[in-house]
């Protein structure tokens, strides 16, 4: 299981709803089998747009104080990076406004978020040049995978607002990573640890059937 010794999965997870999850993976639920090109095509094969935004989380969202919140670069860095949210706070600020599409079918246009860009970080934390993956692990537990080219984007942040407000605790508050060019369950709410690594490690859902790369226009929803 690709879990993390130092975050252990916290109280109750829904095992019931992780099931369901993993099932209709198995059985390639929601596909329509259809692709479409992200420069014409703005909303994804079998998404529907809706204007709240719904919560999706395993149950359990963690109550990280402002206090205690870390965030750590490490693995194959040559500069390690470990801030405090007042440090993470002194660094550059950026907004991105972009569109979440959740594996579950539905998206959300014009996301206005605040925070400091991937880039910065990765600058910071000068990634070495056997490094090619990262892991990503949360304060609830969870952890999922990115290839450094899909991380090091432009328009990847660690976003500590949303539409002018604060993050809140259920969409991942206080600090969130949002990787809009991938389904929704590769940007991790409560993210704390971010590990550079030569091979790739599968995170929660990925190794519970999700597609490994996550691309909506190609419907990469299972792999
Ligand atoms: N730490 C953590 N991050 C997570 C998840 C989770 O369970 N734990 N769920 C993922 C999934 S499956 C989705 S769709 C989005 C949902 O984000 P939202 O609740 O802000 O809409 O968060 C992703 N990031
Ligand atoms: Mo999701």
């Amino acid at each position: 299981m690709a879990q993390d010794e130092d975050v252990p999965l916290t109280g109750k997870v829904k095992d019931k709803l992780v099931e369901a999850k993993q099932g209709w993976a198995r059985e390639g639920r929601l596909l329509t089998g259809t692709t479409a090109d992200p420069r014409t095509d703005r909303l994804p094969p079998g998404q529907r747009l809706v204007q709240d935004f719904p919560v999706l989380d395993l149950g359990v969202q963690p109550d990280v104080t402002p206090a205690n919140w870390r965030l750590r670069i490490e693995g194959l860095v040559m500069a390690p990076v470990r801030l405090t949210l007042d440090e993470f706070r002194a660094l550059p600020q950026e907004e991105r406004v972009n569109d979440i599409h959740c594996v579950t079918q539905w998206s959300r246009y014009d996301n206005a978020w605040r925070g400091v860009p991937v880039r910065a970080l990765l600058e910071m934390a000068r990634p070495k040049e056997e490094a090619r993956f990262v892991a990503l692990t949360s304060y609830d537990g969870y952890t999922t995978n990115l290839a450094l080219d899909d991380f090091a984007r432009d328009e990847n942040l660690f976003a500590h607002s949303w539409a002018g407000s604060p993050l809140e605790r259920q969409h991942g508050g206080p600090v969130r990573l949002v990787v809009p060019h991938l389904y929704f369950w590769k940007s991790p709410k409560w993210v704390t640890r971010v590990e550079l690594l030569r091979e790739d490690r599968p995170g929660f859902w990925e190794v519970r059937g999700y597609h490994n790369r996550g691309d909506p226009w190609m419907e990469e929803r299972y792999g």
